[in-house]
């Protein structure tokens, strides 16, 4: 198994627990802030079998590519601005064991 743990732009995160409850991932999501820019973010932390984790990668992946590029199209200065604070940094861990009491 592997812990996907993805710290998501708060003007990103919008839709995208949706988007991979749609797709049957279980998914925990977390009000988070950056150290640097001390801005909120959303953490997402997701424990997948192996073979899923692709799957939630490539969710995050293209959720984060249509938001950026509809800010693009809505708001120029915008986009700039969340294109400075990040958009998605995702780490993926491997799970030694999974237990649920
Ligand atoms: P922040 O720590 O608030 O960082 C926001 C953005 O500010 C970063 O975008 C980066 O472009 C810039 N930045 C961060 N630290 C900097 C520094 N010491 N000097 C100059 N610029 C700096 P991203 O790198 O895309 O990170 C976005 C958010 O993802 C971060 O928000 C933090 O919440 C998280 N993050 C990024 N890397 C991380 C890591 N290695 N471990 C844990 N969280 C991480």
């Amino acid at each position: 198994m592997k812990l996907i743990v993805a710290i998501v732009n708060e003007q990103i995160a919008a839709g995208l627990s949706e988007e991979l409850i749609k797709h049957g991932i279980h998914m925990t999501g977390l009000i988070s802030s950056g150290g640097f820019l001390k801005k909120g973010n959303r953490t997402i932390i997701s424990g997948v079998e192996d073979e899923e984790a692709q799957l939630v990668l490539q969710i995050i992946k293209e959720h984060t590519q249509k938001k950026k590029l509809q800010k693009i199209q809505s708001d120029q200065e915008d986009a700039k601005r969340i294109v400075e604070e990040g958009l998605a940094t995702v780490f993926v861990l491997p799970i030694e064991h999974a237990l649920q009491y």
